[in-house]
């Protein structure tokens, strides 16, 4: 069956592009690369021309997301396979994949109403090396796994489970937390490769489109060297260091210029593909600042 392979790429509103660019670069690490286009510029975290396009538009949310496929006759089936689904979905022009230095796109939104995108193709600067925006002792950890993950508001937790079953995704609850007001949260994650999650939501109601977005470090020194630079430069942190039951990453989250949280992470496990559920984090992830959406007792 036709099935994504990664998440590919994410296109993010923003109201500052100069507080992005300084913490995309100082306090990431990412390579920020800046094509005179106008209202955006993009973050690189490996050879590919971008991961992230930072549109400056006046807001501070998600854009859009972007999920890979292999190639053009993967591509043609799952366009094929979501129409026939009853999922209403736009093969884009040459000059909207061009855009997104694809070859070819597929755009269509899922349950809740976050604007998704498909395609093969990526342009790929080998030619390039990778220059992080800071000093770094390693790399970002993409590869295989994509670039990362990220929570999304999903306000039908079973529908946005179909919708990404119907893209290829498989996963389930993977945690039942006790809540102070007596009800259980009940998080839902998935993936499509070795990378545990790839998207995850069910984390009840949000403002934004997007809770956070995690990337990963293959050195454990450059986590920490982020973690210094978070703690020097006074950035709300909203969970502290600690380690995930379910990818057991090292972890932390923090407040980005858009306010909404990146999670800094480095070590997770490879997906096992056997469905598991917690009640709880390894350790840590104490909750520090409140009001960005995970004020939860992980
Ligand atoms: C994660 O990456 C996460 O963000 C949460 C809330 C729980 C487990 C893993
Ligand atoms: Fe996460």
């Amino acid at each position: 069956m036709s099935a994504v392979t990664e998440l590919g790429y994410l296109g993010l509103t923003v109201s500052d592009i100069g507080a992005w660019r300084a913490y995309a670069a100082e306090v990431a690490g990412m390579e920020v690369v800046d094509e005179r286009e106008g209202d955006r510029i993009y973050l690189r975290m490996d050879s590919w021309h971008h991961r992230i396009a930072l549109h400056a538009d006046g807001n501070d949310d998600l854009a859009y997301v972007g999920w890979r496929v292999a190639d053009p006759v993967e591509f043609e089936a799952i366009v094929e396979r979501l129409t026939a689904a009853g999922i209403d979905v736009s093969v884009a022009s040459e000059a909207a994949a061009r855009e997104r230095r694809v070859l070819g796109l597929a755009k269509l939104v899922d349950p809740g109403g976050i604007p998704t995108e498909i395609f093969y193709g990526p342009q790929v600067d080998t030619h390039k090396p990778f220059h992080p925006g800071r000093p770094m002792f390693g790399k970002f950890l993409t590869g295989s796994g994509g670039l990362g993950h990220c929570i999304l508001r999903q306000d039908d937790v079973e529908a946005a489970a179909k919708f990404y079953g119907l893209l290829g995704l498989r996963g389930s609850e993977e945690y039942h937390l006790q809540l102070p007001n007596g009800m259980v949260a009940k998080p839902y994650f998935m993936h499509c490769n070795d990378r545990q999650h790839s998207i995850a939501f069910g984390l009840g109601p949000m403002e934004k489109r997007i809770n956070h977005m995690m990337f990963e470090y293959t050195e454990l020194d450059d986590l920490g060297l982020a973690h210094d630079i978070v703690r020097a430069r006074q950035i709300d942190v909203a969970l502290q260091l600690g380690k995930h039951s379910n990818d057991q990453a090292l972890t932390f989250y923090c407040a980005n210029p858009s306010g909404w949280l990146w999670e800094f992470g480095w070590g997770a496990r490879k997906a096992t593909g056997q469905q598991e559920y917690y009640t709880r984090d390894i350790f840590g992830h104490g909750n520090e600042a409140t009001g960005y959406g995970m004020d939860i007792p992980l």
